[in-house]
């Protein structure tokens, strides 16, 4: 029982024995698998982190529509452009259910969205990198939405009943975005020109090593983790997730005829999967301050939407003021 782990730095976990009566309640609940829903009591810890992650997940969506909305006009045929359009429209249905989600916790849309716009809120990492070819557009649906999955998966079965729900559904969708990205890379690189599967390894060469940092730090950096999994709102480490990542990555891109740009990738038979070289962690916290290629891009962009779509959230309130009035005169 993760309640019972003792660690002995600043993230050390209360034990059921020092928790209060209600906070143990609802770890024993946790622990036995009953959902958490929204109305229920929850520590204040449990909220916030809540809140945190499924916002951050929530504005991922959101922003991640951007570097493959930049291919849209620019998909090679028509069939490419209709698979496309669906899935970036997938991705703002996530950001709705998500957004929904956190708002069952006590936080408004707009207070969400201020977060993102001042850059207090996190997105992911991977959505700060430009899609310079069309071979990106299925770099992201091979290994994107392949490294979404595998970190969503588990969180169908996190413990916070909106958030879990929510994951199902993306999780099914999902899994048509990594399928079409992979499909878009076969044609490239099995019926395509040397031209185009060298565009392809050049892709490849560009996306690997961010997907790998979406899992976030190394467990042992990572501040969140221990609590939690101890309140299963994750269930695997960020480590344990990335191994499973590249396990599964590898013979997709030997398939492909790909090479992964790592020259320490190598099966290690011992552990039942493959040995990786170390992840740039000073690129990964640079583009977490803000200084990744399209940081400020992204951001610009999500602002400008916002203020253009001033008037129309402003005519949906008129329009609702209006009625309430008409409804009132008419009960009076
Ligand atoms: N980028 O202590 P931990 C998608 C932050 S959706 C930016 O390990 P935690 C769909 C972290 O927030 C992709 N920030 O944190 C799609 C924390 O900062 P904070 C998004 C990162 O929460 C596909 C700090 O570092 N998926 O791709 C990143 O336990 C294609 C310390 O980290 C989700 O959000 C990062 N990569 O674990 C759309 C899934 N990694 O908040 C369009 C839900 C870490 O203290 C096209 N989220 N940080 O200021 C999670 O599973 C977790 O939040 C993790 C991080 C695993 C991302």
């Amino acid at each position: 029982m993760y309640a019972q782990q003792i660690k002995t730095d600043a993230r050390r976990l209360k034990t059921l024995e020092e928790m209060d009566d209600q906070e143990r309640a609802f770890q024993e609940r946790v622990d036995a698998d009953i959902k958490i829903e929204a109305k229920d009591w929850m520590p204040d810890g449990y909220r916030k982190t809540l809140i945190r992650q499924i916002s951050q997940h929530a504005h991922s969506e959101i922003v991640g529509q951007l570097p493959e909305a930049n291919w849209i006009s620019r998909a090679p045929t028509l069939e490419r452009k209709a698979i496309l359009l669906a899935k970036v429209q997938d991705e703002a249905g996530h950001g709705l259910y998500l957004y929904c989600a956190a708002e069952t916790l006590g936080i408004s849309r707009d207070q969400m969205l201020a977060q993102l716009h001042s850059g207090k809120a996190k997105y992911s990492s991977i959505f700060n990198y430009p899609t310079l070819t069309w071979a990106d557009v299925g770099m992201i649906g091979w290994l994107v939405d392949g490294a979404a999955i595998m970190n969503q998966v588990p969180l169908q079965r996190c413990s916070y009943g909106p958030y879990s729900r929510a994951m199902i559904r993306v999780c099914k969708e999902e899994s048509f975005h990594q399928r079409q990205g992979y499909d878009a890379l076969i044609t490239l690189c099995h019926k395509g020109t040397a031209a185009q599967k060298a565009m392809a390894q050049d892709a490849l060469d560009r996306w690997w090593w961010p997907s790998l940092m979406m899992f976030g730090p190394p467990d042992g950096e990572s501040i969140h983790s221990a609590q939690s999994m101890a309140w299963k709102i994750k269930q695997n480490s960020n480590d344990e997730l990335r191994q499973k990542f590249v396990d599964q990555t590898v013979p997709q891109a030997d398939y492909l005829g790909l090479t992964i740009p790592d020259p320490d990738l190598k099966w290690n038979d011992a552990k039942g999967g493959y040995d990786f070289g170390e992840i740039d962690w000073d690129e990964f916290h640079r583009v977490l301050r803000g200084d990744g290629p399209c940081n400020k891009q992204r951001l610009d962009d999500r602002v400008t939407a916002w203020e253009d779509g001033a008037w129309y959230r402003e005519g949906l309130m008129a329009h609702a003021e209006k009625k309430a009035a008409r409804r009132a005169a008419a009960a009076a």
